[in-house]
């Protein structure tokens, strides 16, 4: 939180970049790297999801973090010894030390670390999730979707940025708000643009083209919080997702989807932003509400047209080593 005003992120990412010709010395490889994850980050729950509609999960192995963390930051304390069993490290900070002794900028989630030197290689999620998409093809399962076909880069690139600015980033700038100004402001460009993205799903299945694409898992991750933490916990509540009802259909529908709503683990959602966040919730204390189970209402979006694969397949069941437990969530309860 910035008492003086606006929140700004810090958008410095390490540089490098896993690709398919290893330009920066990281060439794709199955089993070289580890994408570390927690499920309550909204950021790192976007590779969570684009990894698993592209079936990269034994090609790119996954290491989830726990939802909660002190200052420096996220530890393995779901692991057995609370170690990653691969990494054996405790702590995300470990290897972001590895790969800079002075690293002094955010431990964040997602990141891609080298499982051969424990050094991390990207944060960047952006380019994280693009990069599953047209770096990793080799190892895509067959039947993968295309979710940044050339033919639809630019409008999705288009919509991405106005989501990014005003929805994904633009909850965050509402609830770390250092002054009513500007909250008040960023409250204001959220539900504008919330109001204008009901307006294009009203009579669109999907953001961009007629299957689900990288725009829709970007827009995807914000809205499954949004009753959860983003309408009380950072305040943005003139609605929320239940009582807009175009919005809200569309995010079920996703929800139901194969790799959407089976990555979504709301128990770890909810412990991380309200007992993470001290400043602006001293007690810790987590809601106990809402009530989940209207995510598996029927969304009636396919009369609009579009399937969410195209001709593409769908993921097959999750991995039973990475199930969301029952209790958590709606679909496996
Ligand atoms: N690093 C990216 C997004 C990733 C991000 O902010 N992740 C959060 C969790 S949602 C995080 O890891 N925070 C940990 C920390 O800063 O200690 C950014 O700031 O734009």
């Amino acid at each position: 939180m910035n008492p003086g005003g606006a929140y700004t992120r810090d958008s410095r990412y390490l540089a490098t970049r896993i690709t398919a010709d290893g330009r920066d010395g990281f060439p794709v490889e199955a089993g070289r790297y580890r994408l570390v994850v927690s499920r309550a980050c909204p950021w790192a729950s976007r590779a969570v999801i684009v990894r698993r509609l592209l079936g990269l999960e034994r090609a790119l192995p996954m290491a989830v973090a726990g939802p909660t963390h002190d200052e420096r930051s996220w530890t393995f304390d779901l692991d057995p010894g609370g170690r990653d069993p691969v990494l054996g490290i405790e702590r995300l900070q470990e290897a972001y030390l590895a790969r800079d002794p002075d690293y002094d900028r955010g431990v964040t989630v997602p990141a891609i670390v080298d499982v051969t030197t424990g050094k991390v290689v990207s944060n960047d999620f952006a380019r994280i999730t693009i990069d599953m998409s047209l770096e990793w093809s080799a190892h895509h399962r067959s039947g993968a979707p295309a979710l940044y076909p050339p033919a639809l880069r630019d409008e999705i690139d288009a919509v991405n940025e106005a989501v990014y600015r005003d929805v994904n980033n633009g909850v965050y700038r509402a609830g770390f708000a250092g002054s009513q100004k500007a909250y008040e402001a960023a409250h204001e460009r959220l539900f504008a643009r919330l109001d204008l993205l009901s307006d294009r799903l009203r009579e669109s299945r999907y953001l961009v083209g007629g299957t689900v694409t990288e725009a829709d898992v970007r827009l995807f991750t914000t809205l499954v919080r949004f009753d959860a933490v983003y309408h009380g916990h950072f305040k943005c509540n003139r609605r929320k997702l239940s009582e807009m009802p175009v919005l809200w259909a569309y995010a079920r529908d996703l929800f139901q989807t194969p790799g959407f709503g089976d990555t979504v683990d709301f128990d770890h959602i909810k412990r991380h932003y309200y007992v993470v966040h001290r400043d602006i919730n001293p007690t810790g204390i987590v809601p106990a509400g809402p009530d989940l189970s209207n995510w598996l209402e029927p969304h009636d979006r396919a009369a609009l047209g579009g399937t969410p694969f195209g001709r593409a397949t769908p993921p097959g069941p999750v991995a039973p080593e990475e199930a969301v437990p029952g209790a958590h969530n709606p679909l496996a309860a």
